[in-house]
Formats: C-alpha cells, structure tokens, sequence
C-alpha cells in the first residue's frame, strides 16, 4: 500500500502513473484548501482533478476539467449576467450539483467522493484530507484574498507574503486518512509534485498529519514541482522568490527538511544533489517531467523503486 499526497494538476498526473502501477493498492489523499462556494455549488477543485486524471477524462490542455467539454450553461449564465471567470463545462457542473446536493443533505465529503470515484471506475481511493473545511487565503500585503480569488480571477498577478488555512484549527484527519497511515501494509508515501505551499502544506496542516506520517515508520519521498528553478506548472517558483526563497529543489528541500527521507530531482538540477544530502535527505535523480503517461508510470516506477531502497 501506498499513501500519495497531492493538490492539483502535477500531483494528479503522478497519482495516476502510480496508479497505472499498483492500482487498488493507491490511497490519495487530496487538498481540499482550494474549495469554494460559487454560483450556490460547493467545488473541490484538486479532488475533482485527481478525479478526473485517474479516471482518464481529464481535460489533457488544462489539467482541470473534462476532455470534450462543452460551456453552454456557463455561456448562459453570463448572458443572464452571473460570473463566468470561473470555468465550469456542462459535464464537469454534474459532479458539482450532486456533490452540493449530498453534502447538503449532511454527507460526508469522503463518503461523496469514494461515490463519485466508483461511479468513474477509478481503482485507487482518493481522500480529502479532511471532512472538516479549510479554505486558503493568499495574503498580499494588507489584502487577503480567498485561494480561487488569487489563482483564477488575479491569475496569481498579486505578491504573496502570507498564506492562511482558515478553519484548519479545528479539522482532523478522517478516519479514512488516518486508517490510510496506520495501515500495517503501508510501505511508502510519497508527497507528488504539487505546489508545496499551496497544495501540500494544507494537508500538512491539518492537525495529527504529520504525526500520523512520521508514526507510519515508512519513508517518506517527495517529488520536486521545480525543474531547473522554473516550476513545472503555476506559481511555485514565483511564491517561493515572493516568501524569500530561492527557487530551487534546495528550496523544495529545505520546505520539506524533518518530513521527507527521499527527494527526486530532475537531471538538470544534479549539482545541487551533495548539498540535499548534507540535509540528511537522500537524492534520486530522474526524468520528472511527465508528458506522456508513459512518463507518469514510469516516474511513479523510480519513486516506488526509490522508497523500496530507503526502506532497506
Ligand atoms: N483553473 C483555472 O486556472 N481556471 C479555471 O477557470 C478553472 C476552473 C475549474 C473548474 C473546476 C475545477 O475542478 C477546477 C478548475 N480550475 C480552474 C482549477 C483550479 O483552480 C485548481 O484549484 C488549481 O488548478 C490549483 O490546483
């Protein structure tokens, strides 16, 4: 069994090699930071990309979304004058519909998503990391904006000096989050290449993760999101120059220094290796730029291999 840890597009895209490689033996357990309520509709957008990554219905241009998706409701709802800066496709608003409607009927969001899992035929399990409600706020100087605010409408245009996990205080780790990493079978988890500070952190804030974690006893492998200190996709590397660090794995390593054994970093970053090791974190290099699915199998082939030899 292993645990994956991930946020949004880069992370769903390694979810789903390891998934083409182990299948049902593949817990997820995703940030739910990043919901909202818009247009009436409760939206979890990292679980409803791994979602639909692993299912193989992912929009392939964007990352989010559905292929083939069509925005006739959307089109409509800005003719009527409602907001349309937030895309949401005419397949994809199903998902969102049934989600607001069982949530309001007093479902929980694991029960709702494990649901919505099997009715797409998905072998792995995917978990919010909690039932209870986190929302990330970015903060920029004196302004503090809901995440989707900053992400989609400013496109990631303002500064970031802080970020806020309102309501984590008071979240816990599901039971299901929790049997996940007490599991005997366990063997590894890795943290994919998602935004550590937007899309992994919230998971990681979230009180008893951690110490469920480091009480696993299993190592623990991240994926960097940085290649050559440019991130693989959206604002990583420009949060971490905005909070004062250099964008770099060195950075990604010092983010993760006390949680992680292991860290793969791409070919292109090799020089910087020595100066992880000296973190007490051990170093694998591979191609971790995935474009085909091929690419993600085999990515989640080296981390498995990688975990295997830190365990040994
Ligand atoms: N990301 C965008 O950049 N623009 C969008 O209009 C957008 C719509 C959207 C709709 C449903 C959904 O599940 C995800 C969506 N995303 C969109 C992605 C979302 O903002 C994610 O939070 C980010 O990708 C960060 O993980």
């Amino acid at each position: 069994m292993i645990v994956a840890m991930a946020g949004g597009v880069g992370g769903a895209k390694l979810a789903d090699g390891l998934a083409r490689c182990i299948g049902t033996e593949l817990t997820v357990i995703v940030n739910t930071g990043d919901d909202f309520e818009h247009l009436g509709l409760h939206i979890s957008p990292d679980l409803d990309t791994v979602m639909y990554t692993l299912a193989g219905i992912a929009n392939p241009a964007t990352g989010w979304g559905i292929a083939g998706e069509t925005w006739n409701t959307l089109e409509h709802v800005a003719r009527l004058g409602g907001p349309d800066w937030f895309k949401l496709g005419d397949r994809d608003l199903a998902t969102h519909i049934l989600r607001t409607q069982r949530l309001r009927g007093g479902e929980r969001l694991t029960d709702i998503t494990a649901g919505l899992c099997s009715a797409l035929g998905l072998p792995a399990r995917v978990l919010p990391m909690s039932d209870d409600p986190v929302r990330t706020i970015v903060q920029s100087g004196a302004d503090r904006y809901p995440f989707q605010d900053y992400f989609v409408r400013l496109k990631c245009a303002v500064p970031v000096t802080a970020l806020h996990f309102e309501g984590v205080a008071s979240a816990r780790p599901s039971r299901e989050v929790e049997a996940a990493l007490t599991d005997p079978s366990l063997t590894a988890i890795v943290l994919c290449p998602s935004n550590p500070y937007l899309s992994i952190d919230p998971i990681l804030a979230v009180p008893g993760m951690r110490l469920l974690i480091g009480k696993a006893g299993v190592p623990v492998v991240a994926v960097s999101p940085i290649i050559g200190g440019a991130a693989v996709k959206g604002p990583a590397a420009k949060i971490m120059a905005e909070l004062g660090v250099t964008p770099s794995v060195t950075g990604i390593a010092e983010h993760y220094r006390g949680l992680i054994d292991g860290l793969m970093i791409d070919a292109v970053d090799a020089d910087l290796a020595g100066g992880i090791e000296a973190m007490g974190i051990r170093v694998r290099t591979a191609p971790i730029l995935m474009r085909t699915n091929e690419d993600r199998r085999k990515l989640a082939e080296e981390c498995i291999t990688f975990a295997m030899a830190l365990a040994s």
